[in-house]
């Protein structure tokens, strides 16, 4: 087995590319925990095929699968998609994958986090993790390239947006939760994500989107779609919890300017109407005992901020909501090169994320 290095991103001149940068892969998991997504994971199997063939019309895609699972998903992705066995405990690898750093010199690595279920035994969503934690390695393993580990330093992909210019984008409420690093103070924090990501200058947007359980992650909350562009969660409805969430958000964006100087320029995405889960939906998730319950009325995190880029274009979540076309008209217009594909992302929320959550961009090195 390769050991990690043991010298840092930042003093090895390696950092995070924007999500916009050119990519020579995506990476996914294939779902199955049947005590995360319903009737044995078989209609989230479809969303993330969809999501698979998507990407497929713009680069590859590798999906790593279970050993018990690698026939079925084997069978059912088209010859464009490349299937490997990586056995995981769940399928987020946003979250469990590398995150991908490039020197501009040619060179690729990767920053293989340590992983707690986002939140280990305080509020974590399942245990054990012990596979999803080894993912990253295997990734890294399968595409020759050295990883950093971060031992003693928990995060997760979906905490982090950069702009590949010095900039990190993440949430107080998720990397300063006790449930993370708790041995950690802010600075202490900051000064972690600039060793490891190589930035300059960390923006802390002080909560995500309402209810949302991985704490918060600015993924479904906001992200970069420019040098100097930010794209966020917005509600106009003053009673939703989430207006209060978003209006600090975007006050606090607007007072900043980024590693080059330059003051934000922030656009308000609007949410879809709330979406709560129905008792159907539920029944269908086996009960378990080391896993998240549950519970019909609930209300999930839905933005459409959840989105990825891909070379050319970006995939989207829909949501049979009037706002789906609004959403994909102003991404569309901050992003116009791009080509918009919508897919249904209720299956995906329904375990809990969306696209963004379930994908993992390699840069091209
Ligand atoms: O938001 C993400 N990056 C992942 C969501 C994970 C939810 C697990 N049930």
């Amino acid at each position: 087995m390769a050991l990690p290095l043991t010298s840092t991103p930042s003093a090895d001149g390696f950092y995070m590319p924007a999500e916009w940068a050119a990519q020579s892969q995506t990476w996914m998991l294939w779902p199955e925990r049947p005590d995360n997504w319903r009737f044995g994971a078989k209609p989230a199997q479809k969303a993330y095929l969809a999501v698979a063939e998507a990407i497929a019309r713009f680069q590859p895609v590798t999906v790593g699968v279970s050993a018990d699972q690698f026939e079925n998903a084997s069978a059912r992705l088209s010859e464009h998609v490349r299937v490997v066995e990586i056995s995981n405990n769940d399928a987020w690898v946003r979250d469990t994958g590398p995150t991908f750093l490039i020197n501009g010199k040619g060179e690729l690595r990767g920053v293989d986090w340590e992983f707690n279920a986002w939140g280990g035994l305080t509020g974590g969503l399942y245990q054990p993790w012990n596979r999803d934690d080894q993912v990253a390695q295997k990734i890294c393993s399968i595409e020759r390239i050295a990883r950093y580990r971060s031992d003693g330093f928990v995060l997760e992909g979906g905490a982090i947006h950069v702009d590949g210019e010095g900039m990190l984008l993440t949430t107080e409420e998720c990397l300063l939760n006790p449930n993370r690093n708790p041995h950690l103070n802010k600075i202490e924090i900051e000064a972690r994500l600039k060793t490891y990501l190589n930035v300059e200058k960390v923006l802390w947007v002080p909560e995500g989107i309402f209810n949302d359980e991985t704490n918060g992650h600015i993924d479904n909350m906001a992200c970069f779609v420019a040098p100097g562009k930010i794209a966020l969660a917005w509600t106009d409805d003053e009673r939703d919890p989430q207006y209060q969430r978003s209006l600090t958000a975007l006050q606090y964006l607007e007072s900043q300017r980024d590693a080059k100087g330059r003051k934000l320029e922030v656009t308000k995405v609007p949410l879809p109407s709330p979406l709560v889960q129905t008792e159907d939906e539920v029944d269908g998730i086996d009960r378990a005992f080391h896993a998240w319950p549950r519970r019909a009325g609930e209300r999930m995190a839905a933005s459409y901020i959840n989105f990825l880029m891909v070379n050319g274009g970006i995939i989207m979540p829909s949501f049979n909501d009037p706002m789906d076309e609004i959403a994909a008209n102003i991404i569309s217009s901050l992003c116009p090169e791009r080509d918009i594909v919508q897919l249904p992302g209720r299956e995906i929320l329904l375990g809990g994320g969306n696209i963004h959550c379930i994908t993992q961009q390699q840069p091209v090195a």
